[in-house]
């Protein structure tokens, strides 16, 4: 097993207590270490590509932060998504211990050298085929994954004690020898001296240099091990009771080998850069850092979701000046999108989705935007809706586009489980709700009833249905596609279904900057109470709290004068309406929902699924845009408004909070969080909970034409009988599962859901399933959320290799009046992918790159450059990201080693002539 043990946190601690325990200047744990290597690489990444295009970088102070990497980066309003991204990275590291707590593989236990090695460079290859595709969510969990063993390594293993003082390069690939590993036979350590194990492996093992891990076990009795074995050691390892009795384990400052722990905690550090940095030579500095959340302008996408039938051309004429105004207003500025994401949809087809970074190519696409077709009144709007939702980045918002019903209303529950899990905002923007559309029957398509489902599924996310004429709708979607940005904020989010007269109250802070009211529903009327006690009601336009007040269809806006302080709204209606209360800030909060863990070891793992209701859970709350913010409290609010629950908050260290719930609410509910200055956010995502709770787990890897089992349990205590259960997956692939398993209350029920994906599939192709459970009468449904990668296994493992033709360098004392030049030839192994790119890492010289004649297998390069600058490293990849460097200095050029170098060169140009004629 496992792991930085204690030091990792949430972990493996005895039941009762409460982990995560970061002391700083103490122990490091996975958290810490796989934050650390993400913020170097980076800065890295950042800073090259400053030097590539000649700006000014400066290195932040140390101890990085998520924030100061983001701000140095020349990006600041991608903090929130960089630090998520981290977040997420380490959450996928830390489950590695509760899912697999007892594969030694994972955790280069018991001398499963090969068999980890296998899982790291299995999971590199995931990640280039994702990036490439980009599919950067899929990329970060198998990231997260494979740090998890990576770091392990020195703390299982015997790598420090050989002395070692760089991280083992062979762990991130596959073509060479990890080193020289025990054999299963060979005694590798002695009984530790009492408590003392400071010399208990073998001298004979250490001066030949033999690799060898600790064996691990948790059951008393039955756990064993080889003869002669070292064990990872501690309470919980039974193995360590067996002679040779200790441990070699540096998880934490007081393990077996705790006097090494620091040492190993760093080098996993280096090692987690490595492993990054490789995944950065394959997908360039740009990709890379949208892998980690980074992008100049806007963290936010621009994602539309377009009915495309007949009657929608003048809808998509609005879109089409919608989306020009954005493009034309916000490119080069610091709200520029940093995706453009457009999902079709009409009937029976929806799709493809399109995804790209080019304003200039979206707009295109949406200008080749035709309305046609359709047939019958219903379209496939949850069809594209769900495709949105799972390729969306996370807390993106979306815009759906339709004057039609949904056709495809047995996806609901899908849609709900992706708006909860990837905590996303969507607009409904309907022309067509026989509520207000007057201008005829080809505009009155949608009935109050189907008008109710999409109102309901935008109230879940915390977005907004705008029910308007199309003439309306142009001048509704500006408003609110206008005011998306990666700073905003939500203060408030409430909705009354039926109407009541309420009072609501929000916080705008000082950092709040253009507070906006947004109201959904009809015949409503409001006063607004600022911080000092001025109000302003519905109809007084001459008021001194709102700045405008603009009235399209059900949608109404008000920009509010900012007051900093607590606000008060006094809603009277009688009709069903929503309020959201808006702003830009930099500061705002992250957060997942927490279970204590079923596994051999006590711990907190993230949930893909609704938390179980009624009773205790707990929420990892994260502060984005401050160093030095703190939470004060975290409630659950009821969406009804009639209750809260609040939670007792533990600092973790980092901007981390656990929020310990004793209660999670039964009906549907909302997070707020609050903290010190009179910080005060809601979530958008309203949640419900559940008393199902379903489980599903399995390698994250798919073969297209290779069925794949994913088995899941589902459980109840209080629910028993015939329980529905659809497995849906955003791709169309093939799938077979049950269709209803029988609960007995208190026990679990197992099967097996098969998804096929056809041969043709592309290798880093994401597929997301989400496999629900509905108890008997509908009343309560749970979902597990699971994305897997596809990949094809390919046979290039091989990186590129550099062969040098010449060095010519006439370097003289000043090093500005001259110039050394370089000409190397790249190719790839036989049979291999073939070299995909040739580019600098180091040296600003002039690099050029072509194929050899008559050879396509071959590429040529040719490099020269002032003798100031006297190293050159090459970066080349092959075409499924295989990477190698290849350095190359003027300065220690040994004029001995001409003439061999001239004959090799005289021999290949022979051979490339050869291969010409
Ligand atoms: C442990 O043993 C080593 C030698 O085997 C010795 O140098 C060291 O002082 C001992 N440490 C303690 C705490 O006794
Ligand atoms: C930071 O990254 C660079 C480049 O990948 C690496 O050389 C360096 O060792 C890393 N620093 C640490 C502390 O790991
Ligand atoms: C879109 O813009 C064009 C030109 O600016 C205008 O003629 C047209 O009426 C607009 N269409 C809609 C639906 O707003
Ligand atoms: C779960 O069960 C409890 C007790 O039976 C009930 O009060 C609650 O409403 C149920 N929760 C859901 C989401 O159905
Ligand atoms: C279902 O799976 C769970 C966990 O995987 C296991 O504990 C349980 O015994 C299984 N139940 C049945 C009926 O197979
Ligand atoms: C180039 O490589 C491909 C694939 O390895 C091979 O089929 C082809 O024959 C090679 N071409 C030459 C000219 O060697
Ligand atoms: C190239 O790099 C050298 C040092 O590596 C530096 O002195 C020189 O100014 C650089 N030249 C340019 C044009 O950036
Ligand atoms: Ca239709
Ligand atoms: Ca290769």
């Amino acid at each position: 097993m496992s792991s930085w043990f204690v030091a990792f946190g949430l972990l493996l601690l005895p039941t009762g207590a409460l982990g995560f325990a970061i002391l700083p200047g103490k122990s490091l744990n996975h958290l810490e270490i796989t934050e650390r290597a993400i913020l170097n690489a980076t800065l890295q990444a950042c800073r090259a590509l400053a030097q590539a295009e000649g700006t000014n970088f400066n290195f932040p102070t140390q101890p990085y932060t998520a924030k100061a990497v983001a701000e140095a980066c020349g990006t600041p309003k991608s903090s929130k998504s960089f630090r998520r991204a981290i977040i997420f990275i380490t959450l996928m590291n830390v489950r590695v211990d509760i899912r697999h707590a007892l594969n030694a593989s994972f955790h280069f236990d018991e001398e499963m050298f090969v068999q980890g090695r296998k899982i790291i460079t299995e999971g590199i290859r995931v990640i280039k085929a994702n990036n490439k595709q980009g599919n950067f969510e899929a990329a970060r969990q198998k990231m997260g994954e494979i740090l998890h063993p990576i770091q392990d390594f020195y703390s299982h293993s015997n790598w420090v004690e050989l002395g070692y003082i760089f991280p083992n390069p062979n762990l991130i690939r596959s073509d060479t020898s990890i080193g020289n590993t025990a054999d299963e036979s060979r005694a590798t350590c002695r009984n530790c001296d009492g408590d003392n194990c400071t010399n208990n492996i073998l001298e004979d093992i250490i001066d030949e240099g033999i690799l060898t891990s600790g064996y691990f076990g948790v059951v008393p009795l039955l756990s064993t091990k080889p003869k002669g074995k070292c064990s990872h050691g501690g309470a919980v390892d039974q193995t360590s009771t067996i002679e040779p009795k200790g441990g070699i384990n540096k998880d934490t400052l007081d393990a077996s080998h705790g006097h090494l722990h620091m040492t190993a905690a760093n080098m996993a550090v280096a090692a987690s850069s490595q492993l990054l940095e490789d995944i950065r030579g394959a997908a360039g500095e740009r990709p890379f850092l949208q892998l980690m959340g980074i992008s100049k302008g806007s963290s936010k996408a621009l994602c539309f979701v377009i009915d495309t039938t007949k009657s929608m051309s003048d809808d998509i004429d609005a879109v089409r000046n919608v989306t020009s105004s954005i493009i034309n207003s916000k490119v080069g500025t610091e709200d520029e999108p940093s995706l453009y994401i457009l999902v079709p949809f009409n009937d029976p087809d929806f799709g493809p989705l399109i995804k790209t970074t080019d304003p200039n190519i979206f707009k295109n696409v949406i200008n080749s935007l035709s309305a046609t077709g359709g047939g019958d009144d219903g379209e496939l709007s949850l069809s594209g809706l769900q495709l949105a939702l799972t390729s969306a980045p996370y807390n993106s918002d979306i815009f759906l586009f339709t004057d039609a019903p949904a056709k495809d209303k047995q996806l609901k529950s899908t849609v709900i489980a992706l708006i909860e899990r990837r905590q996303t905002v969507v607009n409904f923007m309907i022309s067509g709700s026989t509520v207000l559309n007057k201008e005829g029957i080809e505009g009155n398509r949608i009935s109050e009833s189907e008008a109710e489902l999409y109102r309901e599924l935008a109230q879940a996310s915390g977005g907004l249905a705008i029910e308007v004429t199309k003439s309306e709708l142009p001048v509704a979607t500006s408003i609110i596609t206008q005011s998306s940005t990666s700073s905003l904020v939500t203060l408030l989010q409430a909705a009354r279904s039926p109407g009541s007269t309420d009072t609501f109250s929000f916080m705008v802070d000082k950092t709040i900057i253009n507070p906006l009211v947004y109201i959904t529903g009809r015949s409503f009327s409001f006063t607004l109470t600022s911080p000092t006690g001025e109000s302003q009601q519905s109809t007084n336009s001459m008021g001194s709290l709102i700045i405008t007040s603009q009235s399209v269809g059900n949608f109404q806006t008000l920009r509010l004068q900012k007051h900093v302080g607590l606000w008060k709204m006094n809603m009277v209606s009688t009709n069903p309406y929503t309020l959201k209360v808006i702003g830009q800030s930099p500061f705002d909060f992250l957060f997942d929902f927490f279970e204590a863990s079923q596994g051999p070891f006590t711990g907190y793992d993230a949930l893909d699924t609704r938390p179980r209701g009624g009773v205790n859970g707990s929420l990892l709350v994260s502060l984005t845009g401050s160093d030095s913010a703190t939470v004060t409290e975290v409630a659950l609010i009821e969406s009804s408004g009639l209750g809260e629950i609040k939670a007792i908050v533990e600092s973790q260290g980092s901007g981390n909070f656990l929020a310990l719930f004793d209660r999670i609410p039964s009906v549907e509910f909302a997070v707020r969080v609050k903290g010190n200055d009179g910080f005060q956010r809601q979530s958008s995502t309203n949640f419900r909970a559940s008393n199902l709770t379903i489980t599903a787990d399995s390698n994250s890897i798919l073969i297209p034409g290779t069925p794949f089992s994913v088995p899941f349990s589902v459980m109840s205590n209080e629910i028993e009988g015939n329980i529905s259960i659809r497995a849906t997956n955003n791709r169309g692939f093939d799938s077979a599962s049950p269709t209803s398993l029988f609960l007995e209350a208190g026990n679990s029920a197992n099967d097996t859901v098969t998804l096929s994906a056809p041969l043709n599939t592309p290798s880093g192709t994401d597929v997301t399933l989400t496999i629900e459970a509905e108890a008997p009468g509908g009343q309560d449904t749970n979902y597990v959320v699971l994305r897997f990668s596809v990949i094809n296994t390919g046979t290039d493992f091989s990186p590129p290799v550099c062969k040098l033709l010449s060095l010519q360098s006439n370097c003289s004392d000043i090093c500005s009046s001259s110039m050394w030049e370089l000409s190397v030839q790249v190719t790839d192994g036989d049979g291999e992918s073939g070299v995909d790119s040739v580019t600098l890492r180091q040296g600003n010289g002039t690099l050029k790159t072509s194929l050899a004649a008559g050879n396509d297998n071959i590429t040529l390069v040719s490099y020269n450059s002032s003798c100031c600058s006297p190293d050159v490293e090459l970066l080349v990849v092959d075409r499924v990201g295989n990477v190698n460097i290849c350095f190359y200095t003027s300065l220690s050029t040994k004029v001995t080693q001409w003439p061999l170098l001239s004959l090799i060169i005289v021999v290949l140009g022979q051979i490339i002539k050869s291969a010409i004629i």
